[in-house]
């Protein structure tokens, strides 16, 4: 037997069993921590909406923007992705335990200039990217933070009307909706 061959039968498949049904589809608003509330939509397997309703980047939404999701155990998945403005989020969710956990990886002109991302990003990739671009970058601001979620909904896959308008032209306390 060769090495590739001895390589072969003994590795072991890492993957555990990725049925993501528990979270496509659903709709969560969830508090982190530090008081900065978050909506997010998991369209289909590679893509989400979100809104941030408060925050240091409160008013920033986006539509499509594509995700690394992957089903880690029982009622634990992970989403992960790059933004056009540079900054790179992993969010950890436990839907049955209400529970969250986020980093957020900003780049330096965000700490100095979030202002700049409070749009809907989608009329403005290019304009994000060349400030990516532009930078500083470099010291990445980390916040690591649970979050508590206080809404868990079905609402199904693939419907653009979920995440729809800006956050801050919705009903005063649209976001304080629980279930
Ligand atoms: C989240 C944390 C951060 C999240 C989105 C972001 C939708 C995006 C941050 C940014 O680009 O400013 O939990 O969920």
């Amino acid at each position: 037997m060769d090495s590739h061959e001895a390589h072969e039968t003994t590795t072991r498949n890492p993957v555990p069993p990725q049925q993501l049904s528990g979270i496509v589809g659903h709709r969560f608003i969830y508090t982190y921590a530090n008081g900065w509330q978050y909506e997010m939509y998991v369209k289909n397997p590679t893509t989400i909406d979100y809104r941030i309703h408060s925050g240091m980047v409160g008013g920033r939404w986006v539509k499509d923007q594509q995700v690394d999701l992957v089903r880690l155990d029982d009622d634990h998945y992970k989403v992960s992705w790059n933004e056009p403005t540079g900054t790179s989020v992993c969010v950890n969710v436990m839907p049955g335990k209400r529970r969250l956990h986020g980093v957020i990886f900003f780049p330096r002109w965000v700490e100095e200039h979030g202002e700049r991302t409070v749009l809907y990003q989608n009329d403005h990739l290019d304009e994000m990217r060349r400030f990516r671009d532009a930078g500083p970058t470099y010291p990445i601001h980390v916040v690591p933070e649970f979050a508590e979620i206080t809404l868990f909904e079905f609402v199904g896959p693939d419907d653009d009307s979920v995440i729809s308008t800006a956050p801050g032209d919705l009903a005063p306390g649209w976001s304080d909706r629980t279930g």
